[in-house]
């Protein structure tokens, strides 16, 4: 079977956030047809959106898999509502958990459910920061390459966890 290799972006900002993202990793590894291949430190940032809410924790995890990017979507998803995910009106909300496909191979998908990669990664310091730390050469379809986009991104008050 002709493998992928696809980065998820965890975070977590509610019941124990350090707990649901180690879960969560867990719980990816379980999958079928899922290997994990790197996994980032945990990093703490402020909310980005919405500030009444709490700090989140953030990693990212590359994994080899032969499931299509809407398969993996789809147990990601299922993972998120395990974990006790409930969908809020409110857009950029405070969640258990959130699973987010950051990048498929170099596939730009451009659904209604899932955009790859991920419109929101360069500007966000708690993705391109953990991605840098277990990919350092990662080109970033239409993007470029990470340490590129790590420079252009203020840190925002990204702490790695210890
Ligand atoms: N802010 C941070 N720091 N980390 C996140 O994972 C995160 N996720 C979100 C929004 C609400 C945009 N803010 C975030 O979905």
């Amino acid at each position: 079977m002709n493998k992928s290799v696809a980065y998820i972006g965890l975070g977590s900002n509610l019941t124990t956030p350090e707990a649901q993202i180690k879960a969560a990793r867990l719980a990816i590894n379980a999958l079928d047809n899922v290997q994990e291949s790197a996994f980032s430190s945990l990093y703490r940032s402020p909310p980005m959106g919405p500030q009444d809410q709490p700090d989140y924790v953030n990693a990212v995890m590359a994994v080899k898999t032969d499931l299509s990017p809407m398969a993996l979507l789809r147990c990601l998803q299922k993972i998120e509502l395990d974990q006790g995910r409930v969908r809020k009106d409110e857009r950029w909300g405070a969640r258990t958990l959130d699973l987010d496909i950051l990048l498929y191979g170099e596939h730009i998908i451009d659904q209604p459910d899932l955009i790859v990669p991920h419109y929101g990664l360069a500007e966000r310091a708690f993705v391109v920061y953990p991605l840098q730390e277990i990919a350092p050469a990662l080109q970033i379809p239409g993007k470029g390459a990470i340490a590129d986009l790590v420079s252009r991104c203020p840190l925002a008050g990204l702490e790695r966890l210890a």
